[in-house]
């Protein structure tokens, strides 16, 4: 009887070491499980204080991770090695995603808050019916700059930045279509344009532009237009309106010969290992209460309807973030412009960032 007792409690110590190192090997190698949830967003893209809220009612932990360019996050979709659960790209990277199969088509009955975003944010040509994805923030990209700084300076147009004045005032959003993008819009072409001649000519003027890039910088382009380190960057409205907070001498325009408006949308990504949660997280995230504190934060233009209800006037009232349908109307979505032109968008914007060295 006491043989079998020692056999049995060694049975139990063994299987128990087995159980940790199980564990230890997932965790070691990015696998989470039903109670974990790894959610994969830009920087700055969330209350943080939300993420605390989603844990103490659904009792899941979550894995925050970010990203500054959907180049970047679909590099590291596409490699697999982490469990993304919830990923947010904008609209052209989506029907990437869905075109190379990365996406889980989503379960509408476990999205009830769904009907709380604005329709014209829905069933957009990107994910018609909204299969893989859902509306999380939009906006548009423009000039952030300082007036004081610049006395008798105005951005109508994105040709205003090649102005030699600016010498080292400039600050670049690192992102290939919304540099690309600028440059083919000076020239009065599509931001999908896939003409290469035009594309060369868009990178020549950009390569002109040099002397008064200071830097191509991510997240840190709020800290420094807010510390008045530079005057002038080509940013997301969001990020305009962040900053705007901070230092109220600011001012944010979309020139007038267009620019682009964009949708981040919520999808989970094939990488996924918690889809029930995932489901949880993104009904959350719908709740207007949720999303309009959200916003406050984050300072991002919300699609979801209820959720302006929440917002103060000055927030959902001011047509430099909330433009209307009919200026919208003259901006431009990104298409997806299939593999290997974005791959030459890419490589362009490589070539331009080399230029500068
Ligand atoms: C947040 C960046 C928003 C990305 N810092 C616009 N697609």
């Amino acid at each position: 009887m006491k043989k079998l007792m020692t056999a049995f409690i060694a049975i139990i110590i063994v299987s128990a070491a087995l159980i940790v190192t199980i564990n230890q090997l997932n965790s070691a190698q990015g696998y989470a499980g039903a109670d974990t949830l790894t959610v994969y967003n830009w920087g700055d893209y969330i209350d943080m204080e939300l993420i605390d809220q989603f844990e103490e009612e659904t009792g899941i932990t979550v894995i925050y991770e970010t990203f500054d360019s959907n180049e970047a996050m679909m590099t590291k979709v596409q490699q697999g090695g982490t469990t993304y659960d919830i990923a947010v790209p904008s609209e052209y990277m989506i029907e990437k995603m869905k075109e190379e199969n990365l996406l889980i088509p989503l379960d509408h009955a476990k999205l009830p808050n769904l009907k709380y975003i604005d329709t014209r944010f829905m069933d957009l040509p990107f994910d018609e019916g909204n299969h893989y994805s859902v509306p999380y923030f939009w906006g548009t990209v423009g000039i952030l700059y300082h007036p004081e700084m610049l006395p008798g300076k105005d951005f109508t147009s994105w040709d205003d930045l090649w102005d030699p004045e600016l010498e080292n005032e400039i600050l670049l959003v690192d992102g290939a279509r919304e540099v690309i993008g600028m440059g083919l819009n000076s020239l009065g072409y599509s931001l999908n344009d896939k003409d290469k001649t035009h594309l060369q000519e868009a990178l020549d003027k950009l390569n002109k532009l040099t002397p008064n890039i200071k830097a191509i910088v991510g997240d840190e382009n709020k800290l420094l237009m807010a510390n008045e380190e530079a005057a002038v960057a080509l940013t997301w409205s969001g990020d305009a309106r962040d900053v705007m907070w901070e230092n109220e001498a600011l001012e944010y325009v979309v020139p007038e010969e267009g620019s682009n408006l964009w949708f981040d949308n919520m999808v989970i990504p094939k990488t996924a290992d918690n889809i029930e949660g995932a489901h949880a997280f993104i009904n959350f995230m719908l709740d207007p209460e949720v999303a309009a504190q959200n916003t406050e934060y984050v300072s991002y233009s919300t699609p979801n309807k209820e959720a302006l209800e929440y917002l103060p006037a000055e927030i959902v009232e001011d047509e430099r973030f909330y433009p209307s349908p009919e200026l919208t109307a003259r901006l431009e979505v990104y298409e997806n412009l299939g593999k290997e032109m974005l791959g030459y968008y890419n490589e362009l914007f490589l070539a331009f960032k080399m230029h500068r060295k």
